[in-house]
């Protein structure tokens, strides 16, 4: 028998206090349609809160589909034959973005598979650099930078050349879960990638998939690794099965979980930036994942460019529904807007400036 009621959980989280694992996994395992209402009206509230009724807008840009990892989910596996491989120009990528600046983004993100043309040749990690100094310059946006793992070098120089943010996703908080799907690749190594880019005043993003074996307590203990690193954005994506990968027979998971989860994020996490991807669902799993809790639309493409996403790698793209115009109406029917550049602009300046105040703490010793 379960001792645990959800009202005086939500009340708890309600006031900000930090929820137990007992308590997140009693949440996670929610299943009338009245409790599930609850927790979405709560998580909906939580946000209306911090962010009234304003979502910010990401620009997607996958500019190289190479990769030399295997990781067993995706796609873009090296061992994988099927998927058309590209490597975007610069010119190619900064246009790609300055289409998506005039679209109404409010962030480019520059992502990539760990390509060894950037990671393996001497000059790579800085050619990534110069980049983001180009897509910076032409489009006066904040700019993410998702490359897989990379050096303290290459992460100091990503922000000296103006980048924002870095995302990483760990996907999985177990470390043996981790080597069965992030294949010969070092657990802490990754972890330890967005704890440097935070040192070198970056702001982070972690992440996790959903369906991919982990277990409840697992998510939980996701959650609270978040909480220790201090991400300032986090997010779950259902896993999608992917044609030719190892996982194409695994079942994709009931999208009940994915809302759950973006759902406790918000009450754990209320100030904090919690993506709806479209490259899971498209622009139609989007009113799910706002009522949920989330307060960015992610992975927004520019169409017939040839850019692909990566869970979804073709869907509504070349139609244009994954735009600002797609998504605008999907919006306004909720009540909701896009908040404008200058506000998005205005959330990362206050991070990061908080994250100095943070850094200088660490190092003149504990003031707390
Ligand atoms: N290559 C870099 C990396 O792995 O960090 C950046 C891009 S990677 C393709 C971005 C993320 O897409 C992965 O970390 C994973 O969370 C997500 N992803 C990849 N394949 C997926 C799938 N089949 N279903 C859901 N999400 C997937
Ligand atoms: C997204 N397709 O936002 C993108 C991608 C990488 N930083 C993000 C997974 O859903
Ligand atoms: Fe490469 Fe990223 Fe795909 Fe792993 S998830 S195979 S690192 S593109």
């Amino acid at each position: 028998m379960n001792a645990l009621n959800l009202e005086p959980i939500l009340v708890k989280a309600a006031k900000g206090e930090i929820l137990s694992k007992p308590e997140i996994i009693f949440l996670l395992s929610l299943s009338t349609e009245e409790e599930l209402a609850a927790l979405f009206h709560t998580a909906r509230e939580t946000r209306a809160r911090h962010f009234s009724n304003k979502l910010f807008l990401y620009g997607f840009v996958y500019f190289s589909t190479w990769c030399r990892n295997d990781c067993t989910f995706c796609y873009f596996r090296k061992s994988n034959g099927l998927p058309h491989r590209y490597r975007k120009t610069d010119q190619e990528i900064v246009e790609a973005a300055a289409r998506l600046a005039e679209s109404g983004v409010h962030l480019i993100d520059l992502t990539l598979g760990e390509d060894p043309f950037y990671h393996h040749n001497g000059d790579g990690i800085h050619s990534l650099a110069k980049l983001v100094q180009a897509v910076k310059s032409q489009t006066s946006l904040p700019v993410m930078i998702s490359p897989g793992v990379v050096s303290q070098r290459g992460l100091e120089e990503f922000a000296q050349a103006g980048a924002d943010w870095y995302a990483c996703y760990q996907e999985t908080h177990n470390r043996q879960l981790f080597s069965s799907l992030r294949l010969k690749q070092s657990y802490d190594r990754r972890y330890l990638s967005k704890k440097h880019a935070v040192g070198h005043g970056l702001l982070i993003e972690e992440g996790i998939l959903a369906g991919v074996g982990e277990s409840l307590a697992d998510i939980a203990d996701s959650l609270e690794e978040m909480r220790k690193l201090g991400a300032h954005q986090v997010r779950v994506m259902s896993f999608v099965p992917q044609e030719g990968s190892s996982m194409s027979a695994w079942p994709t998971p009931d999208r009940m979980k994915e809302l759950k989860i973006i759902a406790i994020m918000r009450l754990l996490f209320p100030e904090r930036l919690i993506p709806a991807s479209l490259d899971v669902d498209g622009v139609e799993g989007a009113q799910a994942r706002i009522n949920a809790g989330a307060n960015v639309i992610t992975s927004l493409i520019p169409p017939q460019l040839g850019l692909a996403g990566v869970a979804q790698s073709t869907k509504g793209i070349d139609e244009g529904h994954r735009t600002v115009e797609g998504i605008l109406p999907i919006l306004e029917r909720m009540n909701l807007t896009a908040a404008t550049a200058e506000e998005y602009k205005a959330w990362v300046d206050k991070e990061r400036a908080s994250l100095g105040l943070v850094n200088l703490v660490g190092e003149f010793g504990g003031l707390r």
